[in-house]
């Protein structure tokens, strides 16, 4: 990780730059997967599986027996683990939901806006070195709260067909029952488009390689809804002097571990803790099973030292990382100082794993600056807040003036007429 001393201002943004993604070169290849399954459906579908992942696949949707076969063959304490992060993220997604408030804006005017669950939405899970199942609990809980009727869930198999016991447990029990063992292109397509065994859905989410990314960019410019623009995962580390190196260091090789692309950052206003946070860096990477990728991620990595803590603030903030740990003295008021991040983790004692995995808040967030203007996850994902409005006659009598002035001066006389045609009315 290279370190920066009290780099200008002017510098931050050569310092704060992500690794640069080219998706435009992919888009070719990308385009043509899209197209022909579009056109072709499952034979599309099973022909790139067998290209890209080596599988023959004959059933598209995993069955009963094989939810019944995972359940049997998971580790028991990972069973509890998953049950304990279910609950956890139910609790906070559960309390998101809003009752649709009615408001009278004037007598006899009632205006108000009905959360209405996304009918159809798809999940992806990537495979892969590891599957990352805890995606299946952020992404089918809000699914399920929200009450989407159709929701279905493509993931690649291995080689032999088969899908790793623990997503199709998690699965199981948020209440996925439809799942497909597709991955890659040819999983958004089949979910974008709709194929002879998959649904086709009206919004995709989850996240991938820079392949699935490309999809997804590309059917939603063809009119299905994606969850946000996905780059590669990132975290900052605010520290001071009352940070502890060790779980600092920790929590930079969480991020760095997720892939070589990954970018991590520490924000320090202690110079003496840098030397042994890298210490402990590298003591901890030699460790790591993925300590090759962990070492890649730290490349594209910095630790930079800052005069005092609003400096470190207005860098963060102008890095708007995708996650944001504070260990400071003064975490909770500092807290008050974020305006761009994804998800914050206050304190010595809040590593991003919690929120990773179990705390209860959704891992899945926007990356690459998209905190600037992005929420994550959440229950609000699912839904669309539909309004509804209903006036009296009387209710009319009060507005119908307001209206009519403005409508002829937008010289819209069948808007003004909607009103007049009425108050004459007898
Ligand atoms: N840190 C990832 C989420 C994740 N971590 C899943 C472990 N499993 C999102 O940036
Ligand atoms: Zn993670």
């Amino acid at each position: 990780m290279l370190v920066y001393k009290y780099p200008e201002r002017t510098s931050w943004p050569s310092l704060l730059q992500r690794p640069v993604m080219d998706t435009a070169a992919l888009e070719t290849n990308v385009g043509n997967i899209l197209a022909d399954v579009k056109q072709n459906g499952d034979a599309a579908v099973r022909k790139y599986a067998q290209q890209f992942d080596k599988v023959q696949l004959q059933m598209l949707e995993v069955t009963s027996a094989e939810f019944i076969h995972a359940a049997a063959v998971l580790d028991a304490d990972l069973k509890k683990a998953i049950l304990q992060a279910k609950q956890n993220i139910e609790l906070f997604h559960k309390a998101q939901q809003e009752a649709g408030k009615i408001i009278e804006t004037m007598p006899g005017v009632q205006c108000w806006r009905k959360p209405v669950a996304i009918e159809k939405v798809g999940l992806y899970i990537p495979g892969g070195s590891a599957p990352l199942f805890s995606t299946i609990l952020m992404l089918g809980i809000p699914a399920m709260i929200a009450g989407c009727k159709e929701i279905v869930l493509c993931t690649p198999s291995n080689a032999a067909g088969e899908v790793h016991p623990a997503v199709l447990f998690a699965a199981e029990q948020v209440g996925l029952d439809r799942v497909f063992k597709i991955g890659g292109v040819q999983a958004i397509a089949a979910m974008a488009y709709g194929t002879e065994s998959v649904p086709k859905v009206h919004k995709i989410f989850g996240p991938g390689n820079q392949y699935v990314t490309c999809a997804k960019q590309l059917v939603n410019k063809s009119g299905v809804a994606i969850d946000m623009p996905a780059g590669p995962s990132e975290v900052a580390v605010l520290a001071d002097e009352t940070c502890i190196p060790s779980f600092v260091a920790a929590d930079l090789l969480s991020q760095a571990e997720h892939g070589p692309d990954s970018q991590v950052l520490l924000v320090t206003t202690a110079g003496e803790i840098i030397e042994e946070v890298q210490k402990e860096v590298a003591a901890q990477l030699a460790l790591l099973p993925r300590k090759d990728i962990a070492a890649q991620a730290l490349e594209n990595s910095r630790i930079i030292l800052v005069k005092d803590t609003e400096e470190a603030m207005a860098l963060l903030n102008a890095y708007a990382p995708e996650h944001l740990i504070v260990a400071c003295k003064d975490d909770i008021g500092i807290a008050d100082a974020v305006i761009n991040a994804g998800s914050v983790f206050l304190g010595n004692y809040s590593p991003e794993s919690a929120g990773d995995y179990a705390s209860g808040t959704n891992h899945t967030l926007p990356t690459n600056g998209y905190a600037t203007a992005y929420s994550g996850v959440s229950l609000d994902s699912f839904v669309k807040k539909i309004t509804f409005q209903r006036l009296t006659k009387e209710g009319l009598q009060q507005i119908g003036a307001t209206i009519e002035t403005m409508a002829a001066a937008e010289g819209l006389d069948a808007h003004k007429n909607a009103v007049t045609i009425r108050l004459k009315y007898k």
